[in-house]
């Protein structure tokens, strides 16, 4: 399978990070490409975004979401807890849950940076304050519920852990960690995870 990817979406650092926790890292191709002006990537995914995964049967599945739900799949892991007969699997909905809170704090922080590569007198600055109250609210849950979190990653960790990442790459004038040094703490530890080692963002393009 071909995993159409870049080295700094963190969309798709998920997705590499949940391949290397299920161990089906070397099942995929990774083709490097720029979704922004990659018009071929239109004939897979009419979104035109990474990460895209083109299946060897030639079936596409995007987004990321999807594409790690299908990894965690093909490596028979318990990153998304799922229903049994009996009903949820214990911890379903706060997995869950907190991988929708890791995703809106990268779609905030992506927003700013699509909105700032707009020459200046183009960007709205009603739409960056908007992100910004969306990064800081979600660090400040974050903050809150860190306490909670799995001592064995499920998607949530791993879609917060992306999100730090990325504030570190993209905003490395926020200190994010002064306010917020529980949710530090656990991200000290867990950004030294192999997964998280072996994804981090190369130089911004
Ligand atoms: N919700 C999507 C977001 C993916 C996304 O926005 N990827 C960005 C790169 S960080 C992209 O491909 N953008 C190209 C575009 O918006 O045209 C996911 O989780 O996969």
């Amino acid at each position: 399978m071909k995993l159409y990817s870049s080295y700094t979406s963190p969309y798709v650092r998920k997705v590499r990070v949940v391949a290397r926790e299920v161990g089906i890292e070397k099942q995929m191709e990774e083709i490097i490409t720029d979704p922004w002006t990659n018009e071929d990537l239109r004939k897979l995914n009419p979104l035109r975004k990474v990460p895209t995964l083109q299946l060897d049967d030639g079936s596409v599945l995007f987004d990321s979401r999807v594409i790690a739900d299908y990894f965690a799949d093909l490596g028979n892991s318990k990153l998304f807890p799922g229903r049994s007969v009996w009903g949820p699997v214990k911890g379903r909905w706060r997995a869950h849950g907190l991988h929708a809170l890791g995703d809106g704090l990268l779609d905030a922080a992506v927003g700013t940076v699509v909105e700032n590569r707009n020459p200046p007198e183009q960007r709205n600055a009603g739409t960056i304050a908007r992100f910004r109250m969306a990064i800081d609210a979600a660090l400040n849950a974050l903050e809150k519920s860190v306490t909670n979190f799995s001592a064995e990653p499920t998607i949530g960790e791993i879609a917060v852990g992306c999100a730090l990442g990325y504030l570190d790459f993209r905003f490395p004038d926020l200190d994010w960690r002064k306010e917020h040094p529980t949710l530090a703490g656990w991200y000290a530890t867990f950004s030294q995870r192999p997964s998280m080692l072996a994804t981090a963002p190369k130089a911004p393009t």
